[in-house]
């Protein structure tokens, strides 16, 4: 079960949370509109598609890339959520500054996806504060320079150890249980080698007994296995997704959704599923 503010999923399927990035606007007009608009079109055509979660953020955390300060991000995803205030499932905020939580949940957000796991206190404040969901992620480092060089003893312990703490801090807030999900953090400070070691070893995460996320689409890892180029991942994502499904995970986060879906029903048709 996952409670996610006034939605609710069983989770008797796997779910699929489409990936919508509010991009800067290019025109020099001084206005968002267009990239307002532009955002809010790719949600409504997510989910068409056949998205269960629509994931908003206004800031790449893609390797190296530059960060984007909190007015800056407020202006970029506010407009978005606010459009997309009545939609018929849940929004989640992809971000980790506390002020962005509180602002994107006022405007009516039901999830925060957060890739620093709530580990500032005004971030576990803002989630307890409210009745939305929570993706808690575990990355080694600051997104401009986790790639350097990814370092574990023992990457499946160390990650599952940092998830079990902090599903411990959330629900010490206050944050129920069936309100948190749990994300490896694909990508996130790991070598090609952890991050298959990561997939290869996803039921050791859901022994930890709360949903898990898997986030591997277009990642360079599918690159590196592959060669191909960021957008040419396709069908690497959708093969990888399938992968996490098998393995335990409960959501997949892509950007492909109406592909996964298709994948996703041939998964659920014959693990017994008729939805
Ligand atoms: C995630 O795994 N990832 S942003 C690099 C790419 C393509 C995509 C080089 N936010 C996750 O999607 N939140 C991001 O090509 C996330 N889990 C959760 N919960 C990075 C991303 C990407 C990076």
């Amino acid at each position: 079960m996952l409670h996610c503010g006034k939605f609710q999923f069983d989770l008797a399927r796997p779910l699929v949370m489409g990936i919508v990035n509010v991009t800067p606007d290019s025109f020099s007009d001084g206005g968002r509109h267009a990239s307002t608009a532009a955002a809010i079109a790719h949600a409504v055509q997510l989910l068409e598609d056949g998205a269960d979660i629509l994931d908003v953020g206004g800031e790449s955390t893609r390797p190296g890339a530059a960060e984007v300060s909190e007015q800056e991000e407020l202006d970029r995803v506010l407009p978005v959520i606010e459009g997309l205030r009545g939609i018929a499932v849940p929004v989640s905020i992809d971000t980790y500054k506390p002020k962005v939580m509180r602002a994107a949940l006022d405007a009516g957000a039901s999830m925060v996806n957060d890739i620093n796991a709530l580990q500032k206190d005004a971030s576990l404040e803002a989630v307890a504060g409210s009745d939305a969901a929570v993706c808690l992620m575990h990355k080694q480092g600051a997104p401009q320079t986790m790639q350097q060089q990814p370092q574990y003893r023992d990457v499946i312990a160390e990650v599952s150890e940092f998830l079990h703490r902090r599903i411990a801090a959330a629900e010490a807030a206050g944050i129920a249980r069936k309100r948190i999900v749990i994300d490896p953090g694909f990508g996130f400070g790991k070598t090609l080698a952890h991050n298959l070691d990561l997939l290869r070893e996803l039921e050791t995460f859901c022994a930890l007994g709360v949903p898990v996320l898997a986030g591997l689409s277009r990642k360079s890892m599918l690159g590196a296995i592959t060669g191909r180029d960021v957008n040419e991942r396709m069908t690497a994502s959708v093969a990888a997704a399938l992968l996490a499904v098998q393995r335990g995970a409960a959501i997949v986060r892509v950007h492909d959704v109406r592909e996964t879906v298709d994948v996703l029903k041939i998964w659920n048709a014959v693990n017994g599923s008729n939805k």
